[in-house]
């Protein structure tokens, strides 16, 4: 990789001083600031494998680092997408190498504040969510769809709809894209066997995501990772076929990583920013994890606050799903809200309402 550090005479390292920052808590700081060869460089990881985290830092130089122990015994586990400042020897400074002989070159001692952080698919400081929803095989299931979308929400990501494999079943593309455009969402259908819908994602991408991280996410099977190699010729990711079977992927894409937008669109001037391509997933287990919790719920639903700004429930503690009177039931009964989308909601209010009972 070319070494853009060595030439650039506005090099500038921050220093580990005083920063308000995850993982510091036993660590101190000025041990550090006393010592000029602990200056540290600020870098973003962009992939995590087996305890070591491949980081990029601004002027593309990329490093192989472990992390301290601290962030273990704090139970704080680094993410692609997070920003670190990053520890690394004069040797490997000057290089900006990935492969060092040893394999490490470098240990992240912090990690910046985050925006937020997802625990699936596992990655930090996103501002795009790509949802992908396959039109069929593996057949479209709405309610998956929708939980990863109210988790994007209440994490304030933008989630961004794409129904992929349109080639297979244009009538089920039309429903689903129907349902997610009536709520108001931005969505894309694509086709990576016909390559439909490629061009105009591309250039939104383009535009939408620079200086952005962003990234993929949905079933397993879905396409995202074939998707992303017909976006982007530069990559060639693996991607794998449905178990014919049961109908499902067979997750063949094992971590999250970020790819520089730069590499991926180098006729776009000034390109910075990452995108992600992640592991599939089947289920979306809202009993093991803590996502948000049941009073959240109705606000991660777009389409139901924009009902509620404008109409009141009888009750005031409604809870949106049975109730007479109830101004989202109403919506529902006369189409200003999709029928799949109370669908979800009531699935996802019930194991929360469980789960709340049982704390
Ligand atoms: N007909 C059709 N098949 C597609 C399309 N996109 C992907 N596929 C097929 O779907 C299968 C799964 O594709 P992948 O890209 O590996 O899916 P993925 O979402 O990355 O799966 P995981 O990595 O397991 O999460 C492969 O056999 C692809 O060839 C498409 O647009 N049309
Ligand atoms: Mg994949
Ligand atoms: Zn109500």
């Amino acid at each position: 990789m070319k070494n853009y550090r060595k030439n650039n005479p506005n090099l500038s390292r921050q220093k580990n001083c005083n920063e308000n920052t995850i993982g510091q808590s036993n660590y101190s700081g000025n041990e550090a600031c006393n010592d000029k060869s602990y200056e540290l460089i600020q870098a973003t990881i962009i992939r995590s494998i087996s305890g070591k985290f491949a980081v990029m830092d601004k002027y593309k130089n990329q490093y192989s680092c472990s992390a301290r122990g601290i962030f273990r015994y704090d139970k704080i586990k680094p993410l692609p997408g997070d920003k670190v400042l990053i520890n690394v020897s004069e040797r490997d400074r000057t290089e900006g190498n990935l492969s060092s002989d040893d394999g490490s070159n470098g240990i992240i001692e912090k990690i910046l504040p985050r925006k937020n952080a997802l625990i699936r698919p596992p990655l930090a400081n996103l501002d795009k969510l790509f949802v992908i929803i396959s039109s069929a095989y593996p057949s479209p299931s709405t309610t998956i769809t929708d939980k990863l979308i109210t988790i994007a929400e209440f994490n304030m990501i933008e989630p961004i709809i794409i129904v992929s494999k349109a080639d297979l079943d244009e009538k089920s593309s039309d429903r689903i894209k129907k349902i997610y455009r009536q709520c108001g969402f931005t969505v894309f259908e694509t086709s990576s066997e016909n390559k439909t819908g490629i061009s105009d994602l591309l250039s939104y991408i383009s535009q939408a995501c620079r200086n952005e991280t962003s990234s993929f996410a949905g079933v397993s099977g879905a396409g995202k990772s074939t998707l992303m190699n017909t976006l982007f010729p530069s990559l060639s990711l693996e991607t794998g076929k449905l178990s014919e079977k049961i109908g499902r992927g067979k997750n063949t894409t094992r971590v999250s990583e970020l790819f520089p937008l730069y590499t991926l669109l180098p006729t776009v001037n000034n390109c910075e920013g990452f995108i992600a391509d992640t592991p599939g997933f089947s289920m979306i287990d809202f009993t093991r994890f803590d996502f948000y919790k049941l009073e959240d719920l109705p606000y991660t639903f777009r389409e139901f606050k924009l009902v509620l700004e404008n109409n009141k429930c009888l009750y005031k503690n409604c809870t949106h799903t049975k109730e007479d009177g109830c101004a989202i039931i109403e919506a529902v009964k006369n189409g200003d809200i999709p029928q799949e989308r109370h669908q979800s909601y009531l699935e996802i209010y019930s194991v929360l309402k469980n789960k709340h009972d049982w704390d």
